[in-house]
């Protein structure tokens, strides 16, 4: 295990700690809270950024830091109340770094944001404010005037996805390939298909702007007693990338009805009730600067992101499970094949999803 107190001396926090317990399941850092023994005190999360998936994590900082000092005049600006709670804050480390390194790995240090939740399942009006709030987080990142990195070159880019998978697929270094033709096939007869936004962009028909690029649900922080929306967290892939991304892959895991990887798969539906109410409310904050295109295609993006969380699951399966934390030997499997069924249950409601999105347009926003 690592020697917490060691890697917290180097950070400017203040108190004496308490303990250091871990937090959330994300499936690449490792993330920890660092409670302090005065209670009236700020506690801290303390963070191992993966270093093999963030190769750049001097780029990688720099994007956080930036991002979170831009949102954070935003709100100022804006007269918001309670700024600290709104927005991720990184403490330095003495040396008036964002990270420390250890030798081995990489350590950042940011504040805990108290009386704050997270959720795995959200209802539709915590989706609507989700919506709005992605919404804003886009809007409010449209003017940074700092050039931001791709953090993960490539990172929502379905071709570059494809041909990796296709690599996997050739190369089967684990012997897994023949358990798992069947859902290659289906994968395949999809690629063209998929890789629509990437055309339209090489056409100049669709623009690239500052996302998220990890929006699943329990990427957003609640109040845990007025349940208000606070804070988005997880800012390690703010990228340029098209608005799909964000939209797309927070329906991919609050409108399932199962977990991103449930085994049984009829227990797998999607939920228009999220759908309608995430969707208003993304429409009422980015439909000043969303194009025509981008709104026709916001079905594609709700059907892209299983889709591609498929390919990268079942990538990783056959590659031998290098990239995502598993718990049991099949687990990239059992998800790939699980996003694979809420993308072929999307997949075919497209149409009404595009007629509610109209019906959201025409009825309730802009009338
Ligand atoms: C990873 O770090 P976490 O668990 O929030 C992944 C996302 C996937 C997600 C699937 C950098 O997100 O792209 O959608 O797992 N992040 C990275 O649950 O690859
Ligand atoms: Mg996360």
């Amino acid at each position: 295990m690592y020697n917490f107190y060691e890697i917290l001396k180097h950070f400017s926090i203040k108190g004496i700690i308490k303990h250091v317990i871990p937090l959330g399941h994300g499936l690449i850092n490792d993330t920890f809270k660092v409670e302090i023994q005065d209670t009236n005190s700020t506690d801290y999360v303390l963070q191992r950024i993966n270093s093999e998936i963030f190769e750049d994590v001097e780029g990688l900082q720099h994007n956080v830091v930036a991002t979170t000092f831009h949102i954070k005049n935003k709100l100022v600006e804006a007269g918001a109340s309670d700024v600290d709670r709104k927005v991720l804050t990184f403490v330095p480390t003495i040396y008036g770094k964002s990270y420390y390194y250890d030798g081995k790995d990489y350590w950042r240090v940011s504040l805990f944001i108290p009386k704050s939740v997270t959720y795995d399942l959200v209802n539709p009006y915590y989706s609507y404010l989700a919506g709005k709030a992605f919404g804003q987080f886009q809007s409010m990142l449209s003017d940074i005037n700092v050039k931001l990195v791709e953090t993960i070159p490539g990172f929502h880019n379905m071709e570059l996805r494809l041909r990796q998978f296709k690599e996997a697929v050739d190369a089967d270094v684990a012997a897994r390939k023949s358990e798992v033709t069947d859902l290659i096939d289906s994968i395949t007869s999809f690629s063209d298909k998929m890789c629509i936004a990437e055309q339209l962009y090489r056409r100049g028909m669709l623009p690239k702007r500052i996302c998220h690029c990890d929006t699943k649900v329990n990427n957003m922080l609640f109040d845990s007693e007025n349940k208000e929306f606070l804070c988005i967290i997880d800012l390690d892939t703010v990228m340029p990338s098209f608005v799909f991304s964000d939209y797309g892959d927070f329906l991919r895991t609050a409108a399932n009805t199962a977990p991103e990887d449930e085994p049984d798969i009829s227990k797998i539906h999607f939920r228009m009730d999220i759908f309608n109410s995430f969707t208003q409310g993304y429409l009422e904050s980015a439909k000043n600067f969303l194009t025509d295109i981008e709104i026709e295609y916001l079905p594609f993006a709700v059907s892209l992101f299983p889709y591609m969380q498929s390919v990268r699951f079942l990538t990783d399966y056959l590659n031998g499970d290098t990239y995502y934390k598993t718990s049991y030997p099949e687990h990239n499997k059992v998800r790939a094949y699980a996003q694979y069924e809420l993308f072929r249950q999307v997949d075919n409601l497209k149409k009404e999803l595009s007629d509610n999105i109209t019906n959201i347009m025409s009825y309730r926003i802009f009338n």
